[in-house]
């Protein structure tokens, strides 16, 4: 424990962390974001990650769900690009991973999970992306050149971008066997006190009793950042940072907002962050912008995911100073 190094996310940790944004960049200068869920039962989930995605800096996103689901939602956001997904009745088909690959040229982070469901199929899909490796692939996208900063593995010749994996992506992947092996490491996992639990194996209770001790010890084990979310979230890195958002409000107990989060964390990883620092910057903005929300609204009881959404700007507006 004595190399855990705690910090308190503030203003100015985040203010001090965030890339910088030249006046003259283009969008291709900030990244591009896919992020890939969805179902038919939650047609919702990846179009808030995309909002959160599209309010924090990134230069382009690009939402891969299934066909269904992408003709009911894609005219409800001018802003992004699509991606139709091969399915099987509303939820992204195992066949899906190879057209998801296709289409990471441009990638410099891919988030998967939120709504994407708990089908078989898709659980196959999730192995089948982790699984690819660049010599699988036909043409070498840009996004190959990726460096996932291995520290103690051999390097990784996965052929995805920076990964963010959050909702039931975090429970499908529980299911793929080895799991941990196949991810590539210093991924961000964002999971809900109920997800970890399904992560470990352990109760929520046990891991509500101990928040930092299991999620230190869980980025150590699994070589992994996590984001262990709820009323003061924490969050951990393999060499044993450690980040604390002093903030509880239940503003941000609504369904949809750990969807927004995800995609806030996934365009600061586009960005080019190290996930530990895109993971606190994102948490903390997140958290601000659901105080926001609640002034806006007039109460903590009335916020709605899309409200931390419009929030956003205004967080950032403190904290991303010109350099
Ligand atoms: P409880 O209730 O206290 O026993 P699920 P989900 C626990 C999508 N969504 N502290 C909680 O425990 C998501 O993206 C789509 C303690 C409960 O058991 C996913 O893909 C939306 N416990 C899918 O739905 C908007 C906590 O976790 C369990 C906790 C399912 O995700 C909604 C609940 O989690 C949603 O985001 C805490 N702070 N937080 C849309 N508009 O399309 C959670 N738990 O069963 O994993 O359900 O999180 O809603
Ligand atoms: P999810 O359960 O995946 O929708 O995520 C919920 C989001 O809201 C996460 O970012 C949580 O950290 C946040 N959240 C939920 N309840 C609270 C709370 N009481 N205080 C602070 N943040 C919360
Ligand atoms: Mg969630």
């Amino acid at each position: 424990w004595e190399q855990v190094q705690r910090e308190v996310i503030d203003e100015e940790w985040v203010s001090n962390h965030l890339p910088d944004r030249p006046v003259e960049g283009h969008k291709g200068t900030f990244g591009t974001a896919t992020i890939c869920g969805g179902c038919l039962n939650y047609s919702g989930a990846p179009l808030l990650a995309a909002e959160g995605a599209a309010r924090s800096g990134v230069g382009l996103v690009q939402v891969a769900v299934p066909v269904t689901v992408h003709t009911m939602i894609a005219g409800s956001n001018w802003n992004v690009t699509w991606l139709p997904l091969p399915e099987e009745q509303g939820f992204i088909a195992t066949e899906a991973a190879a057209v998801l690959l296709k289409s990471l040229q441009r990638a410099t982070a891919l988030l998967i999970g939120p709504g994407l469901g708990l089908e078989t199929s898709t659980q196959k899909f999730l192995q089948r992306l982790l699984e690819a490796r660049e010599k699988d692939l036909e043409e070498r996208p840009v996004g190959f050149l990726f460096n996932h900063e291995t520290s103690s593995r051999k390097p990784t010749t996965t052929a995805l971008p920076a990964l963010v994996i959050d909702a039931d992506g975090l429970k499908l992947l529980a299911q793929i066997e080895n799991w941990q092996k196949l991810l590539p490491p210093h991924s961000v996992l964002t999971p809900h006190p109920g997800e970890m639990a399904i992560l470990t194996g352990l109760s929520t209770s046990q891991i509500q009793a101990n928040r930092i001790e299991t999620v230190l010890k869980f980025a150590r084990e699994w070589n992994q950042v996590i984001v262990l979310k709820g009323a003061f979230t924490v969050i951990a890195a393999p060499d044993g940072r450690l980040g604390y958002i002093p903030i509880a409000t239940n503003a941000l107990a609504h369904g949809g907002t750990g969807d927004v989060l995800a995609g806030m964390i996934t365009a600061l990883r586009a960005q080019g962050m190290d996930s530990f620092e895109a993971a606190c910057a994102g948490a903390w903005v997140h958290a601000q912008a659901g105080l926001i929300a609640a002034q806006e609204v007039g109460h903590p009881a009335s916020v709605q995911a899309t409200d931390v959404c419009k929030a956003i700007p205004d967080v950032l507006a403190w904290v991303w100073k010109e350099k």
